[in-house]
């Protein structure tokens, strides 16, 4: 049984959220929002299991754009270490490594502005083409897009495209000037149109409002279908960046985001994304409650630190969760059962 069948045996999937529908949910009492997600999560997924993904910076800094988060804009001095594409070989070395930690997508980041056609975009596609060999999902995040990038990225067997939304179409001029919204939905219409699955989400700890997170869900919740896969990123506040300085988000506000972003969007995958470094077990323990489950895995996100292996085993093993095998998450981004 696909996910497909159990989400019409729930009852179907809406797209036409209002956002006060949403404001609505996410400012329900904490524990009958997370009891609600609870429910939605095992009427279309099954319990105490997530998928891992492994993250690989294949290009790193001097990136062009100014997002006020980010560690590899060349408009702030943050000290991350500028680094050419990776060979194709070694990418798909680490992928082979990845596999065998236990992940089952494997997602490659470039910082760059858009896709630059030539020897560069040839070079990606071989590390797809690759990486879809070792059969692991395989997902890239490399900028703006155009159709036609798009539908070779699909032909060269790529899984998913990630690209954020990050916050509110209000609050987005606050953080990035060098791009707009627009521009974002532009690139996530071009993946879906090439048949690739859509990685969408947003980072929480910018210092936007309640309403901020609830304009992005409702975004989110009303593309059509829903991303497949929604990363939510606590903000890695790096030293350096004009929002190193933001207060440490409450955790509560991650698993609040999480049970809501369920509760809207209930086949897709919903992913612990960045934060996992400064978040206690307690508060990683109620976001997969919440209905989080997907994760990073591997000792590094992209530029910054994540949980060790060790801990993440000992994670696992005290909350009783299960990874998904390679065989269950299936190629097309979806979960299948055996
Ligand atoms: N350059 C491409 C882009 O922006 O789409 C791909 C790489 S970019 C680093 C991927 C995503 O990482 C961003 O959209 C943002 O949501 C997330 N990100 C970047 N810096 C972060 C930080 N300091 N904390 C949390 N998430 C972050
Ligand atoms: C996403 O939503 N989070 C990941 C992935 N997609 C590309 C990136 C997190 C980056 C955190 C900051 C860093 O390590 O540079
Ligand atoms: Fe560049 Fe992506 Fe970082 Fe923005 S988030 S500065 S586009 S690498």
């Amino acid at each position: 049984m696909t996910t497909e069948v159990s989400q019409s045996a729930a009852g179907g999937v809406r797209h036409d959220w209002t956002r006060a529908e949403i404001g609505g949910i996410y400012r329900l009492p904490l524990l009958e929002l997370v009891f609600r997600a609870q429910q939605v999560h095992r009427a279309h997924h099954p319990p105490n299991r997530v998928q891992t993904c492994w993250l690989v910076s294949i290009k790193t800094g001097a990136c062009p754009e100014d997002c006020g988060y980010c560690p590899q804009s060349a408009h702030y001095k943050t000290g991350v270490a500028r680094q050419d594409l990776m060979e194709p070989g070694e990418v798909i070395a680490q992928a082979a490594r990845a596999k065998e930690s236990g992940a089952t997508r494997f997602c490659m980041g470039a910082a760059w502005r858009q896709v630059p056609d030539g020897r560069e975009f040839e070079a990606v596609l071989e590390m797809v083409r690759g990486v879809a060999a070792l059969d692991l999902e395989v997902c890239c995040t490399l900028g703006m897009l155009t159709e036609a990038q798009a539908e070779r990225l699909k032909d060269a067997g790529l899984t998913a495209y990630n690209h954020n939304l990050d916050t509110s179409p209000e609050f987005y001029g606050n953080i990035i000037s060098t791009r707009v919204y627009e521009d974002r939905l532009r690139t996530l219409a071009a993946v879906r149109r090439a048949g690739i699955t859509v990685c969408s989400g947003g980072i929480l700890g910018m210092g936007e409002t309640e309403e901020d997170r609830i304009g992005l869900l409702h975004q989110l919740a009303c593309l059509r279908p829903h991303p497949e896969s929604v990363p939510i990123n606590m903000l890695v506040r790096v030293e350096g960046t004009p929002l190193a300085g933001e207060p440490a988000l409450d955790p509560l506000t991650m698993v609040r985001t999480i049970a809501t972003a369920r509760i809207l969007m209930p086949a897709s995958m919903v992913r612990l994304a960045a934060g996992r470094k400064q978040m206690s077990r307690e508060a990683a323990a109620l976001c997969f409650f919440a209905g989080a489950n997907s994760l990073f895995i591997g000792e590094k996100l992209l530029t910054t630190p994540n949980p060790l292996p060790d801990e993440d085993e000992m994670l696992f093993r005290e909350l009783g969760l299960e990874t998904f095998a390679s065989e269950v998450t299936a190629r097309d981004g979806r979960i299948h059962a055996r």
